[in-house]
């Protein structure tokens, strides 16, 4: 899979991969060829003579709005360097929530162009005419796209065929459909060795060699926090 990057800050995808992705599995994948990841300066397209891509707000108002034609003309540079089609995503605190449903039906696409939003705004018109899907990574407010851009790519890339050293291990993950339950929950609790630390015990069932009576404890464990914690999810 391919991803673009479209930022005002191109230095945060400078080293290859950026050091948030270089570890790990991400890190795996990169060096593996699954991922290819290409940053684009959004700057480098302005046609201002000051490489200007923001500007003051029409109605007045803090802050500045990014102007449409530096974007509009880093989408189709970028878009152009390679025949797959791209989905356009725009990372921005007023996209929908990214889910794991979400993430799953992103990493089956052969190319993702990724635009990193700030704060203060897009030219409304340029937003309507690249149609991208807009997407948020949680309700509270970040600087700039760029992490979240990270947060998707690291969340697509792990789901990457081969990405996972133990294939098994997505399964498990919080928010991965469990089979049993139908639904989408958050993972049990884990214990290794030690079997006694300072006095805390590890619960007899997972001592006593019974998969069976495990897979169900562990299960009932998923069902139980699920509902204490994000009863959202079962709802
Ligand atoms: Cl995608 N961008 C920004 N700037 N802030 C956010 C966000 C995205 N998701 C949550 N907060």
């Amino acid at each position: 899979m391919r991803i673009d990057v479209l930022t005002t800050f191109p230095e945060m995808f400078a080293a290859q991969p950026p050091a948030a992705l270089a570890v790990s599995i991400p890190g795996r994948a990169s060096a593996a060829g699954l991922i290819e990841l290409v940053a684009t300066d959004i700057r480098a397209f302005s046609d201002n003579k000051h490489k200007k891509t923001d500007d003051r707000p029409f109605g007045g108002g803090p802050g500045m709005v990014m102007m449409c034609q530096p974007l509009w003309d880093a989408v189709h540079a970028a878009e152009a360097q390679d025949p797959r089609p791209a989905t356009r995503i725009l990372l921005t605190p007023q996209g929908v929530p990214l889910t794991q449903a979400l993430v799953e039906s992103l990493a089956a696409r052969p190319r993702l162009l990724l635009i990193a939003g700030h704060y203060e705004g897009i030219d409304e018109r340029v937003i309507e005419r690249l149609a991208p899907l807009e997407i948020s990574i949680g309700d509270y407010v970040l600087s700039g796209g760029e992490l979240a851009a990270m947060v998707l790519i690291d969340a697509v890339t792990r789901l990457q065929p081969g990405a996972l050293g133990d294939e098994l291990s997505n399964q498990a993950d919080s928010f991965s459909p469990d089979e049993a339950a139908g639904r989408r929950l958050l993972d049990c609790p884990h214990y290794t060795r030690p079997r006694d630390w300072m006095g805390a015990q590890v619960p007899d069932i997972l001592l006593s060699g019974d998969h069976g009576k495990v897979a169900q404890w562990r299960l009932a464990q998923r069902l139980a926090r699920t509902a204490e914690r994000r009863p959202d999810l079962l709802a």
